[in-house]
């Protein structure tokens, strides 16, 4: 339709413009032209023959003169003649000559546009030649032409004029067309580049590069960034992030669109205790942060169904609505063959992906047949999406290294989707991570993530700076957006964080109550000295170091034996890895060779060390967090740690110190932690030390700038932010397809 009208409105303007404005000129000009030819072939008539007439007329034989006009007017064009020797006298003439033409009234045709005359036959040309004789006037002639000739050439003139015209038409209405098209299609594309945030520069519309359009190209792509950014520092200046704000954008910025979370962990596990279900939530940092978003926003959570009874609780489709007292969302399992679970889960990416993204010097394992059960799995979950999705459009929060193919899968199966992957853990260097066999698949996988997120700015430089290494990508290190195979993905830091406020089953028991319940369930005088230690039983989080130091504290500070205990909680996980059993036992030898070393030092009292391996539910962790004078975080490498956050959240009395590993993500938002390299046991006693000391205003004032930060950037944010992006991402999306399909039209 639109095609049509382009093609049809310009033709139609130079056709009408024909009629109205070009035939009458041309009927004009042609005219104009016929009657100068008409009076120079008269001139030229009347020079030839004056003479000869003049004789015949002087001889006065008036049938001469006739036959002479006779032979002349035998001209097809010359229509009469006739010749006044004085004004009085009657015309010497032809045949056809007009009888109103007289010898006295010749003076009317003599002007140059009063030469015409309507007569019975149509027009006439009527020109009047002074002749002369030996330098004397000598009568005039009258040369009369038929011009009806000028009629017929006129139509035929007109006839090519229009053909002409309508050629040009057409010619002028196809290029229209086209070069309407072109620059069309290439608006369009510029503006959707530019809305991808990629810029004309990097795909010129039109195939070729176009160099004069790149600064204002950049010009605008700046200017879109900088009124995103506004916006953005607006809406964080603004915004206190809670669940309710969280549910607010998903109704209002993202309409209430389809949210499906997937991660391996499930949030819920049951499990069968002899002959009643127990609901189990798992150690997960994941798992914590992503809860209190899916209870905002009430949408499916797939994950692998790992409990002894999860096949019990399910409905026909899989589903389970959790959480199991107050249903806010619902859990759709998967369920794994124990070769599955061991090649994709304790195989590829626990002794695969696991130790090559931490630097804890523990290498990674790498089987064929590992990947095979990876790649098979990320597809398994792939179509559970898809099966889950109620739109074509979902928007898809894939968790963690577990799935760093399926991005790539579910974009193939959802075009539309869009999908934010946030990767939990640390993002090595190119060097490290080459060393990946499969290095190429994991990073194209990930790249069919519309954002992906990282906690840090250096994990996001390492990734960027990977894909630049590995593939044949385009990084545009301006804007974080890199593009495989026409596909921009948004590499941005989101750093993940906790629920706040805390819940109150978590900060509900006062503090003076945890501390008393906390000691006197481990044996502990009223006013002994405890440290807390919360981790998963995995050798990425220094508890080996942490011991270490505990030791090395003892050693340096002897007045601390007997006076100072640290309760270790480590969950059990991933027992089945041999590296994790190994570090179990030496985690443990190493608590009983410490503890058995200062209870010999001849004073007696409680063990340095209170290892407890074994799994506990949130709210016995907050009230270890609680009692306790300081919390030690000593990882070797960490994405994040949430166990730091949670600590801070919990001391609403002020009170507690944070020990934290600088080589946690956290440690880049908590400077008012003491901050140490745990493999220095003589820096990290020191800082042991010095919380044991430190006054309790010292303790307010850094705790109070903690908590001030957990306060303003909690999960809800963390949730928020990539969702807000992602609606300006879909925002961006529809605009550009608007455009195209408007552009199809
Ligand atoms: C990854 C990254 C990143 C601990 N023991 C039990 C238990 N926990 C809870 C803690 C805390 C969470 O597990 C552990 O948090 P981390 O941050 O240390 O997490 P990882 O599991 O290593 O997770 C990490 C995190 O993802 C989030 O992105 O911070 O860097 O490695 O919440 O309280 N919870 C229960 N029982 C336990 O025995 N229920």
């Amino acid at each position: 339709m639109r095609l049509s009208l382009r093609f049809v409105l310009p033709l139609l303007i130079v056709l009408a413009g024909f009629a109205y404005a070009i035939v009458p000129l041309v009927d004009q000009f042609t005219q104009r032209w016929f009657v100068r030819d008409m009076d120079i072939r008269s001139s030229l008539i009347a020079n030839t023959i004056g003479e000869s007439l003049l004789e015949q007329v002087a001889a006065g034989s008036k049938a001469k003169t006739a036959a002479f006009f006779v032979r002349i007017t035998q001209d097809e064009r010359l229509y009469a003649i006739g010749y006044c020797a004085a004004p009085q006298s009657a015309p010497l003439a032809s045949k056809l000559f007009p009888g109103d033409i007289r010898c006295d009234n010749l003076t009317r045709f003599e002007g140059a546009d009063k030469n015409l005359l309507t007569s019975a036959s149509g027009p006439l040309h009527v020109a009047v030649k002074p002749l002369e004789s030996g330098g004397t006037a000598a009568g005039k002639l009258v040369l009369i032409h038929d011009m009806s000739f000028v009629e017929r050439r006129s139509e035929e003139t007109r006839r090519y004029v229009f053909f002409f015209f309508a050629g040009l038409a057409i010619v002028v209405s196809l290029i229209t067309v086209i070069v309407a098209q072109l620059s069309w299609r290439g608006w369009v594309q510029g503006m959707r580049a530019l809305l991808r945030g990629e810029g004309l520069l990097r795909q010129p519309p039109v195939g070729a590069a176009q160099p004069e359009f790149q600064p204002i190209a950049r010009d605008l792509q700046r200017l879109i960034r900088d009124l995103e950014n506004e916006a953005r520092s607006r809406d964080e200046g603004q915004t206190t992030w809670t669940a309710e704000s969280l549910r607010a954008i998903l109704q209002g910025e993202l309409r209430g669109e389809d949210v499906i979370v997937v991660s391996n962990r499930e949030p819920y596990i049951h499990q069968q205790r002899g002959d009643h279900i127990e609901v189990q939530r798992p150690a997960s940092g994941l798992v914590t942060a992503l809860e209190p978003i899916m209870r905002a926003c009430s949408g499916t959570w797939i994950a692998h169904g790992s409990g002894s009874a999860d096949r019990a609780v399910v409905d026909a489709r899989d589903h389970v609505q959790v959480p199991p007292d107050k249903p806010a969302y619902q859990i759709r399992r998967l369920w794994l063959t124990a070769a599955e679970e061991a090649g994709y889960y304790f195989g590829f990416a626990n002794e695969g992906l696991w130790p090559l993204c931490h630097i804890a010097h523990v290498r990674p394992t790498f089987r064929s047949g590992d990947w095979a059960h990876y790649e098979a799995v990320n597809r398994k979950f792939a179509r559970a999406v898809a099966e889950e999705a109620k739109t074509d459009a979902p928007i898809v929060l894939v968790q963690d290294y577990h799935f760093a193919l399926l991005p790539r899968m579910i974009r193939e199966l959802l075009p539309n989707a869009t999908v934010i992957t946030f990767w939990h853990i640390p993002w090595p260097n190119p060097e490290s991570f080459s060393i990946c066999p499969w290095r190429e698949q994991i990073v194209a996988g990930m790249l069919g993530s519309s954002i992906l997120g990282f906690h840090t700015q250096s994990h996001c430089n390492n990734f960027v700076d990977t894909v630049d290494r590995l593939l044949e990508a385009n990084v545009d290190r301006e804007s974080f957006r890199v593009t495989l195979g026409g596909h921009a993905t948004a590499v941005r830091r989101y750093p993940i964080s906790i629920d706040w406020p805390p819940a109150e089953e978590m900060v509900g028991k006062p503090v003076d109550e945890c501390r008393a319940e906390i000691r006197r369930a481990h044996d502990l005088p009223a006013d002994h000295a405890v440290g807390i230690g919360v981790d998963r039983l995995d050798y990425t989080k220094g508890i080996v170091e942490r011991f270490r130091a505990i030791e090395r504290l003892l050693e340096l500070r002897p007045e601390w034996i007997g006076r100072f205990s640290f309760i270790q909680i480590a969950a059990p996980t991933r027992s089945s890895i041999e590296e994790y059993q190994s570090h179990e036992a030496q985690v443990r030898a190493l608590a009983t060779r410490i503890n058995d070393r200062f209870s010999r030092a001849g004073r007696a009292g409680p063990p340095p060390i209170l290892l407890k391996v074994e799994h506990h539910e949130p709210r016995q962790i907050y009230e270890h967090y609680r009692a306790a004078e300081l919390c030690f975080v000593s990882s070797l490498h960490d994405g994040m740690n949430l166990v730091a956050k949670e600590f801070v959240a919990s001391r609403d009395d002020g009170r507690g110190v944070l020990i934290l590993s600088q080589f946690t993500g956290a440690a880049r938002e908590l400077p008012e932690a003491l901050i140490v390299n745990p493999y220095d046991a003589d820096q990290c006693a020191a800082a042991l030390h010095l919380a044991l000391t430190m006054p309790e205003a010292e303790q307010r004032d850094r705790m109070r700038l903690m908590r001030n930060l957990v306060a303003e950037f909690n999960v809800y944010r963390w949730a928020g932010r990539m969702l807000l992006d992602a609606a300006i991402m879909r925002r961006r999306g529809r605009l550009a397809d608007g455009a195209a399909t408007a552009g199809n039209g």
